[in-house]
């Protein structure tokens, strides 16, 4: 069945067949990293929903089990939606989820624990019969009020966010609780913000001032800052702040300089949504996960036989500067990588672009660096463009249109003659006072197939080009595209299906279509290997 298999990937997650969607409750136990996920037993389509588990030693190579949670009482009956795990004081988890109560979407959260937690594998989940935790009182809107965060633990009080709207106001509900059984819930919500609609799957955690180590959920005091992610139901976008988490008033305010709605910061200006981010206390750091859907159509995904991936798990912390995050691939899947090559001192003269021979291109992991020997050919950066989003300005000025420094980056997953190729590039402009530098993720030139959706997506990347370089690193893997710019300081999710650039007929190269000569100045690409999936764990 090669041809429906065609955009599998290679080394992200996915089960052997049917839909799946957001990342569930991550947690590291006794050794073990599990990662539950929504998923549909019964098909490549939404339905049905159960949390699917799968653990692994390195959040890489992954043993499967049996869903630990699916509906089977009376407070879950119609599904068991997203959640997360909180491990307690004596090291034991806890769930939290949603369970849908009836066919209207009703929803209400309920908590689940270990039948055995010595077992590391946490196979058997068990939901206590005093459940549910929070009922929607009357003021909420019952179908619109779901996704249970971490706890964390103030003063011997925990909290936990209930995302929300009311009308068309998002809002991140607070519940609070001495013993973990009882919640109730604060005067005033955690924070909400007008106009942005339903924020489904918040996460609310601290970062660190003084280093790259991930923070439990709880620690707060002089040193942290925190950041609140919510994911907009009406966009399929997620957005971030960093701000101050005032522990007396229970409010979170949000940095003034950055956008607190839809045009705020995103871990990923491409597809990436419903993520999830926990901490890892055997190497100190937080890692995020977030899903990328499918963007064919759904019946594509019914002749696949399967929809979604999970994206490589990415470690998060706070730049310097405290105005963003930074994002970066875990170091455990640099162990995925064989054949090695290398490009050094390679000059891209305009409407240059040249192959990066003798590796698997289709799955690969490619790192590259670009030097440049001045700023002064960067185009005018149009003060029009200021109103427009990123995205306005790729779709625009995409890989072809010739440009001064740029457009130059990588072509993934092309085809030899370039009928299919998506670009994923740089492109310098000059505003007023400052230089723009521009990252897009084109998939409008991907595939010459039929019924998909290939948008470009763009953002910008707030970097120092006082060394004249940019650094751009892509995890292409079949169908998915996942580009770190500048150090994970700007990173872009694609979804494409090429019919000719697949398995060996895949192609990469670097090019350079902008009139100042750019140097590859160290490119190294490796050939990526499969890990362990998707076997079943001995009992
Ligand atoms: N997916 C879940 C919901 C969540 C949404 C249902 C986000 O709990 O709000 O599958 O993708």
């Amino acid at each position: 069945d090669k041809v429906k298999q065609t955009h599998r990937t290679g080394y992200h997650f996915q089960p052997p067949k049917n839909w799946i969607n957001d990342p569930n409750g991550p947690l590291y136990y006794k050794g073990l990293y599990h990662l539950f996920y929504q998923y549909n037993p019964k098909g490549a389509v939404w339905g049905n929903i159960v949390w699917a588990h799968s653990v692994s030693k390195d959040l890489i190579n992954w043993e499967s089990l049996e869903p630990a949670i699916y509906p089977s009482k009376w407070f879950d009956n119609y599904g068991c939606w997203s959640g997360s795990a909180t491990i307690l004081p004596n090291g034991e988890p806890v769930i939290f989820y949603t369970g849908i109560v009836d066919e209207n979407n009703r929803q209400i959260q309920n908590y689940a624990v270990p039948a055995n937690s010595s077992d590391p594998y946490l196979r058997e989940w068990v939901k206590p019969d005093d459940n549910p935790i929070v009922y929607p009182d009357p003021s909420v809107n019952a179908s619109a009020f779901r996704d249970p965060t971490t706890a964390w633990r103030v003063d011997g009080h925990w909290r936990i966010l209930i995302g929300s709207k009311k009308r068309d106001r998002g809002i991140a509900y607070l519940y609070r609780s001495l013993d973990f059984k009882k919640w109730s819930k604060a005067k005033h919500p955690l924070h909400s913000v007008q106009g942005t609609g339903m924020w489904e799957c918040p996460d609310f955690f601290p970062v660190s001032l003084s280093s790259e180590d991930g923070l439990d959920t709880s620690v707060g005091g002089s040193n942290v800052r925190h950041v609140l992610k919510v994911s907009l139901d009406l966009t399929r976008y997620e957005y971030y702040t960093i701000g101050t988490y005032d522990e007396k008033k229970d409010r979170y305010y949000p940095d003034e300089a950055l956008v607190d709605g839809w045009a705020g910061l995103r871990y990923d200006y491409g597809n990436f949504y419903a993520s999830k981010t926990f901490f890892d206390p055997s190497t100190n750091r937080r890692i995020l996960w977030g899903w990328a859907n499918e963007s064919d159509s759904v019946q594509q995904d019914r002749n696949k036989g399967w929809a979604g991936i999970q994206l490589i798990p990415r470690r998060v912390w706070l730049d310097p500067s405290g105005k963003q995050l930074l994002q970066w691939p875990v170091a455990e899947l640099e162990k995925l990588r064989s054949h090695n090559v290398q490009l050094r001192n390679q000059k891209l003269h305009q409407g240059y672009h040249v192959e990066v021979k003798g590796i698997t291109a289709a799955q690969a992991d490619v790192d590259v660096t670009f030097s440049f020997p001045s700023l002064d050919k960067a185009e005018p950066f149009d003060p029009k463009w200021a109103k427009l989003d990123a995205l306005d300005v790729c779709a625009q000025k995409g890989s072809k249109a010739q440009g001064g420094l740029g457009p130059f980056g990588l072509l993934t997953l092309a085809s030899e003659k370039l009928e299919e190729f998506t670009p994923v590039f740089f492109r310098v402009f000059k505003a007023a006072d400052e230089h723009k530098v521009l990252l897009c993720s084109d998939a409008r030139s991907s595939s010459l197939g039929v019924g998909l959706y290939k948008p470009p997506f763009a953002g910008f990347v707030d970097v120092d080009l006082t060394d004249k370089k940019l650094t751009l690193r892509s995890l292409i893997d079949h169908s998915v595209v996942e580009s770190f710019g500048a150090g994970g300081r700007t990173v872009i999710t694609s979804r494409v299906y090429p019919i000719i650039a697949v398995f060996d007929k895949a192609h990469l190269f670097v090019f350079n279509n902008g009139s100042e000569t750019v140097t590859v100045e160290t490119l190294n690409a490796w050939s990526m290997k499969v890990p362990v999936m998707n076997v079943p764990v001995k009992s």
